[in-house]
């Protein structure tokens, strides 16, 4: 117990995180609050099985994990405490961000179409705040607009929202509470309602993310609120590649991938090797006869899509959003562009009165990952992360689903690179070249 009065529990990674909800249940507890689970782990929480409730298929939820809940009578409840958090985007950075329990994003809410939910939201922030319950059919005044639907939460005061969960579907918790703000510094999470019937629409696994964007200038460690367009930090989960943990996935799997957007602007997501097809919307359930075949699916800002799949061909493959300029950390873009033209003696006279000046690439972007240039502290480089051929030239909103066959069911650690089967991997011709090559520069 803290001298505010709130019980924080903080649980550590690789536990079973729904331990708590057998912790303290019953009317004796009524008029308690619930404990504060944190979860400071950036790594991926095993997708755990409820021990008490109603039954249901638990999402894993990149680098984040779900929020522990009790039962109390036939009401659960959780307890969101909104607050300032670090968040490492990936090692190398940390940010200074606003978040919920521990994170940004907060944790993942899990529970069933028809239950009764109790949410306690406590703010540590230095100003008001809200939440708002992302494409929820609740009572007017459980929506969670400031002004409109209920006064601001101020700090250091705890508000309660009550509803029935009407349908089963993939929503989105988020402040509607000077909002430009605090989204831009990272509060938002996800809120599964799992159907009544476990068995519909099954899945093996049940990934979910949200996809957020930030402006920190390099060398900084808190977000500039006021920016509109031009961020440099693209993240799932406030993380960037190398620090997005991959999907392992077993092969003849079905999976199902859920993601939102609250960033400023649409993110087309696209898986390598696969198509999927759209089986969910923020209006809940595409109909199956209607779910269309995608390899890439755009999702705008305010929306989820639903994507689900069966992991029939082995191997790494990328996921990313296909706006390249998303897949790059921390970039300028008044970068000039010299591709074609030879720096070398501009290069040299600019260094006379800057020390260092370095054009970028006259051969293209490629080997500014080679060149290990200086950074500024916290920051990350453009594009990072080394696979078993290289480098793999990605930062922001990449990761790696990894179909293997030899995954156990219900094992999410990285089974590391795939292995090719011989002669399955693209080779250098080694017979007579062609007599013009293309002159470098
Ligand atoms: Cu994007």
């Amino acid at each position: 117990m803290n001298d505010d009065g709130i019980l924080r529990r903080d649980i550590l990674g690789g536990g079973l995180i729904l331990a708590s909800s057998a912790l303290v249940s019953g009317r004796v507890q009524a008029a308690s609050l619930p404990e504060v689970p944190i979860m400071r782990d950036t790594k991926m929480q095993a997708p755990a099985h409820p021990t008490s409730g109603p039954d249901y298929n638990p999402v894993a939820t990149l680098n984040g994990w779900s929020l522990p809940f009790r039962m109390n009578g036939d009401w659960k409840e959780f307890h969101l405490l909104a607050e300032p958090v670090l968040r490492e985007i990936a090692p190398g950075m940390t940010a200074h961000l606003w978040g919920y329990n521990g994170q940004s994003p907060g944790p993942t809410i899990e529970a069933v179409e028809g239950e009764k939910v109790r949410i306690f939201v406590t703010n540590h922030l230095p100003e008001a705040t809200t939440i708002h319950w992302h494409g929820m059919a609740v009572p007017n005044g459980m929506d969670g607009v400031t002004g409109l639907t209920q006064p601001g939460i101020p700090s250091g005061k705890t508000y309660v929202y009550e509803f029935v969960l009407q349908r089963s579907g993939t929503f989105m918790y988020h402040p509607h509470a000077d909002e430009m703000v605090q989204m831009a510094m990272g509060m938002m999470g996800f809120f599964v309602v799992h159907p009544r019937d476990p068995d519909f629409r099954r899945v093996d696994r049940d990934f979910v993310f949200l996809i957020g964007a930030y402006d920190i200038e390099p060398g900084s460690y808190t977000p500039k609120v006021n920016e509109m367009t031009d961020f440099n930090i693209w993240t799932f989960n406030s993380r960037v590649y190398p620090g997005i943990d991959p999907l392992p996935v077993r092969q003849g799997d079905k999976v199902r991938i859920r993601y939102g957007n609250l960033t400023m602007t649409n993110h087309p997501i696209h898986i390598h090797g696969t198509r999927f097809r759209v089986t969910g919307t923020d209006g809940g359930w595409v109909d199956e006869r209607a779910s269309w075949p995608e390899a890439a699916v755009d999702c705008a800002v305010g929306q989820m899509r639903a994507i689900e799949f069966t992991a029939d061909n082995p191997g790494d493959w990328a996921m990313h959003c296909h706006k390249a300029h998303h897949t790059m950390n921390a970039m300028g873009h008044q970068v000039r562009t010299y591709i074609g033209a030879d720096m070398s003696k501009t290069a040299k006279a600019i260094r006379k009165i800057a020390p260092g000046y370095m054009p970028m690439g006259s051969t293209g972007g490629s080997e500014m990952t080679a060149m290990d240039m200086p950074l500024p502290e916290n920051t990350l480089p453009m594009m990072s992360g080394s696979g078993p051929f290289g480098s793999i030239e990605m930062g922001g909103m990449f990761t790696v689903v990894k179909i293997r066959p030899d995954l156990a069911p219900g094992d999410y650690t990285d089974p590391g690179w795939y292995q090719h089967p011989q002669g399955t991997v693209a080779y250098e011709w080694t017979g007579a070249p062609l007599p013009h090559p293309p002159k470098a520069g």
